[in-house]
């Protein structure tokens, strides 16, 4: 997948493809809410083994049942195809675990 940074009409061309997620200061930010720390954990878990997969990184906080994510190209200073890549893999294992 190309390490290419994406202008700001290209984000927002794409960001209805993953819904619940907004673009903010050159990233694509999302809150995950879930039943409880377990829950949380697990979905974490199961991103980091897509994340390492991707060698495509996030930055994210877990407080309890909720995880707060932000994707950015850290090589690139901005968003790439990579990081719509990755939240489409976190819809997938929220989905998979939440049934949301
Ligand atoms: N994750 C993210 N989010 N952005 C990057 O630029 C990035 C990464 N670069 N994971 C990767 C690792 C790079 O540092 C390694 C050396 O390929």
């Amino acid at each position: 997948m190309p390490r290419v940074k994406l202008s700001d009409s290209e984000i927002a061309q794409q960001l209805p493809k993953i819904p619940g997620w907004s673009h903010r200061s050159q990233r694509l930010y999302r809150q995950f809410l879930f039943r409880d720390f377990k829950e949380a954990f697990k979905f974490m878990t199961a991103v980091a083994v897509e994340a390492e997969a991707l060698d495509h990184h996030p930055d994210w906080k877990n407080v309890y049942n909720r995880v707060e994510v932000e994707l950015n190209t850290h090589d690139l200073g901005g968003i790439s195809a990579l990081d719509f890549d990755l939240a489409q893999k976190m819809e997938a294992i929220f989905a998979s675990l939440t049934g949301a």
